[in-house]
């Protein structure tokens, strides 16, 4: 039944547990539909705190027997958890619960995957396998004793013992419960080992199914190379014998950091040239970064309560960035993260569900897994680094890890290292963690007497979640260019503290065009108003990378929008400045590659609605197309050498280099099948031997209409590659008219491999509807329709992925009344439903506001 009224936690309310837990010794006799887990854990009362109420949680769990010191105990048992009166001192507690992996389908807590166990307990799922004070700071010494005949059981820290069905593991350091795991099956292991700094000699597994050995060796490699570099950079290194990842098909989010035994959905760790993109193999490498880094920052410093979640993801998104931009390109890696904050980041903020970095309040955290926790709180981290400089920030680190190993830590704690280092007082740096919203950055220039004076003024629209924006610190990284194209003046970061404040550059020697956010230096939506030939300037001379990509993304909007309102022509000095762009060999390809590219639909969107309007999906997907066909006219004379010159035909590497230039080839083989008809694509799909060949061929058929042959052999060849289908699935509603879309979708649910319960299967379909917004949006309603028959449908089997789902509404507030209409009709008969899980009645309930 849907909880009348979901409980609200709040920050405020935090208290420390009752009790500290010394040790946890779980016994497992695993069984599809009856795993037996003991648990034996010592308490002894806390003296940090002045509740003793003893409260476990527990959830789904049939308690079989309960002791305390060796005496029985009938303990009060709710759905939520149990209480029960306990000694004045130290005490033992063991309880023997049974629960039912095999029926759960939500994937939270002990699971089964295709035969095989695995667990998911981050945020809340350790109480779905024992009674347990589950909360980040209560922090134990795990050991795990598993039983069950299966080749290989595993679980967090070190193996002590092993025989036929039975395993015995240690894990030294103290953790929460969220961190725990334990995977048993018939699994195989890619082995290797790392040595690190200190000499020690770390065995290091990735165990995949049978079949899947073959996908292994780059998400080994992207390992050492992670170990290496925390070595390197934050002089982190490993501290256990043995570190593990495991492969798992049905995982409800990308990875998952447990102590020495990650778990990883297929998709993020599983490589091969011929079944993964480019783009693949750099999120791959990406993520094994990520969930290794939270070795550090994450299990050896984790968080005091769920509110302090952007404490280990916003740094640890952080420091997976440098890595990539440290192992590939900088400045791609930079644009590539702006395009993703823009998309998904500004959006939530923009909407009903726009949230602080550390929120204040919730009914399921595993709603807050957001952009704006993870990538703006990564932001907020890479602008505290620009303020107090390079080698301030490491020592900042150094101090953090030296005063918080072992720690439950706050944002407090985080910051008073940055107080105690540089003696910078961060009360007001600290309201990024306080305060929703985008905040808009406007520039005024004023240029007299050699002298250019910049005005900013600082805005952030209210919104539910902060009514009342106060100013905040903003690093605005600003350049100077002069009119030949030369940079007049060193890069300066200015700090912007008050709501509005000038700065001046004097003894120039003539007007320069200012470069302004240089880096994306803060997550603002900088309003400049600069004419478009200084805009033209900057695309061509700007040193900076990422503000020259900037100048032309600029352009391509302002122009999108006036075709979009006035139905004005594609605009000439963009088309211009992209083609030099194009022509200059001596830019990196996969830079030129991303100039090619235009502001999403979706961002358009948003675009509009900051301006005040009511965006019209069809009129931006025209504009769009309009756009594009333009670019494939005034590019014509050079997309053939653009396409020959950078099609790789050696040997297929997944480095910067290659995939750089297989982007610039397939950004122009999408506009040559503008013109050609499919022919291009047709031979590039013949003769593709890896996957990022081969796909970009088969959608620029489905674009030349003439995809029906090539997506029947391309699911005769990949039938049995469960990865290589989601993109099969992905593909055919990504590359279809808006008019067709949701039908596309509609039918593929039809089709006999669309295994709905399995996630990346369900957003393979749905995902890449939402992410269609012509599609999704189309006036009829069918997009909105079939999704909420599917979040109906997939609620009662993993809220979790329903929730997540949801979010695909939230724009609702800013499309038209017919729209609006039918939006929120779907989320009323959501809603409507008689049961319907805490995830998505929360979401929902914030969305409708
Ligand atoms: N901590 C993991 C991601 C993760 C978060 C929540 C989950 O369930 C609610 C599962 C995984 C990471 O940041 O990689
Ligand atoms: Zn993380």
């Amino acid at each position: 039944m849907r909880d009348a009224a979901p409980e609200t936690i709040y920050l405020s309310d935090y208290s420390p547990f009752g009790f500290v837990v010394d040790e946890v010794t779980l016994t497992f006799d695993l069984h599809p539909e009856n795993t037996r887990v003991k648990s034996r854990t010592a308490f002894r009362p806390n003296p940090a705190a002045t509740d003793r109420t003893f409260f476990l949680h527990g959830e789904n769990l049939k308690l079989i027997n309960a002791s305390i010191d060796g005496t029985p105990v009938a303990p009060d048992v709710s759905d939520k958890g149990l209480t029960c009166d306990v000694p004045d001192g130290p005490f033992i507690w063991e309880s023997e619960v049974e629960i039912d992996p095999q029926g759960n389908t939500a994937l939270e807590g002990l699971y089964m995957s295709n035969g095989m166990y695995c667990t998911q307990c981050e945020a809340e799922g350790f109480r779905k396998i024992t009674y347990y004070p589950d909360r980040p700071d209560v922090m134990s010494v795990f050991t795990v004793i598993i039983n069950g005949p299966h080749p290989v059981l595993l679980s967090n820290g070190n193996p002590v013992a092993s025989s036929e069905g039975h395993a015995e593991w240690h894990d030294p350091w103290p953790k929460p419960a969220y961190l725990f795991a334990l995977v048993a099956g018939e699994l195989i292991a890619h082995a290797d080992t790392f040595t690190t700094a200190s000499g020690r000699k770390v065995d290091l597994n990735l165990y995949v199914r049978p079949g899947d050995e073959g996908k292994c060796a780059f998400g080994m490699q992207a390992l050492k190379d992670s170990m290496k570099w925390d070595e390197e950079v934050y002089g982190r290194k490993y501290d256990l014998d043995l570190f593990n990842i495991v492969a798992v098909d049905d995982f409800n989010m990308g990875a998952m950091e447990n102590k020495g035994l990650n778990i990883f959905n297929s998709s993020a760790v599983l490589a091969s040239p011929e079944t993964s993109t480019d783009m693949n193999f750099e999120r791959i490498e990406a993520i094994i970064a990520h969930e290794y880094f939270h070795n550090w920052t994450g299990n050896r410093i984790t968080c005091r309560d769920w509110f302090q979640l952007c404490l280990k993801e916003g740094l640890t998104v952080y420091r997976d960035s440098q890595f990539t931009s440290d192992m590939r390109s900088a400045a791609v890696k930079r644009i590539g993260d702006v395009i993703d904050l823009r998309g998904r980041q500004f959006a939530e903020d923009q909407g009903p569900l726009a949230h602080p970095v550390r929120p204040e309040s919730f009914q399921e955290i595993n709603n807050f897994y957001t952009a704006t926790v993870y990538e703006k709180g990564a932001e907020v981290i890479g602008m505290l680094k620009r303020l107090v400089g390079d080698d301030a920030y490491a020592t900042a680190l150094d101090l953090y890890f030296e005063r918080h190993d072992g720690d439950a830590a706050t944002i407090e704690d985080w910051l008073k290292v940055f107080e105690d280092t540089t003696g910078r007082d961060l009360t007001q740096f600290k309201r990024w963690y306080s305060q929703a919203g985008t905040p808009r950055l406007k520039v005024i220039e004023d240029w007299a007497d050699d002298t250019l004076t910049l005005t900013f003024t600082q805005h952030t629209p209210p919104s539910a979640a902060t009514p009342e924006p106060q100013p905040l610190v903003i690093p605005i990284s600003v350049g100077l260019i002069g009119p030949i194209g030369d940079e007049v003046a060193e890069t300066r970061v200015l700090e912007m503290t008050e709501a509005s404040q000038s700065f001046t550059f004097d003894g120039l020697a003539a007007r320069p065009v200012a470069s302004i956010l240089r880096g994306f230096s803060a997550p603002v939506v900088l309003d400049h108003d600069l004419n478009d030939t200084e805009r033209a300037l900057l695309l061509a001379h700007d040193t900076d990378p990422f503000n020259r990509w900037e100048a032309g993304r600029t352009l391509a909007r302002k122009s999108l929008l006036s075709m979009i309102r006035e139905g004005t022509a594609p605009d000439r000095a963009y088309l211009d400045g992209i083609l030099a762009v194009l022509r200059d060999e001596t830019l990196d390809p996969a830079y030129r590659a991303l100039m090619m590219g235009l502001p999403s639909q979706s961002d358009l969107a948003t675009a509009l609605h900051d301006a005040g309007e009511v965006p019209e999906p069809d009129l931006i997907y025209a504009a769009t197309e309009t756009m594009r066909a333009a670019m494939a006219r005034r590019f014509r004379d050079v997309l053939p050498a653009l396409y020959a010159d950078n099609l790789v035909t050696a040997e297929y590497r997944p480095d910067a280099e290659q995939s750089g230039k297989r982007a610039l080839a397939n950004s122009a083989l999408a506009l040559i099948t503008r013109t050609d008809g499919g022919v291009q694509a047709q031979a590039q799909y013949g003769a593709a031997d890896n996957m990022t060949q081969q796909l970009s061929g088969l959608a620029n058929l489905i674009r030349a209409d003439r995809g029906s042959a090539a997506l029947k052999a391309f699911e005769a060849q990949w039938k049995n590659d469960r990865l290589v289908m989601d993109k099969w699935f992905g593909l055919q509603v990504i590359e279809a008219d808006p008019e067709d879309a949701a039908d596309v979708a509609a039918a593929l649910t039809d089709h006999p491999d669309f295994n709905w319960k399995n996630p990346n299967r369900f957003r393979a379909v749905f995902g890449s509807l939402v992410m269609h917004h012509a599609g999704f949006h189309h006036h009829s309603g069918k997009g909105y329709q079939l999704l909420a028959d599917w979040l109906i449908k997939l609620d009662p089997v993993n809220p979790q992925t329903t929730a997540r789902m949801c979010s695909a509404f939230q724009s609702w507030p800013r499309y038209d009344d017919d729209r609006k209409a039918l939006i929120t009709a779907e989320l009323d008969r959501i809603l409507a439903q008689p049961t319907l899980s805490r995830d998505v009645t929360e979401m929902l309930t914030r969305i409708r506001k």
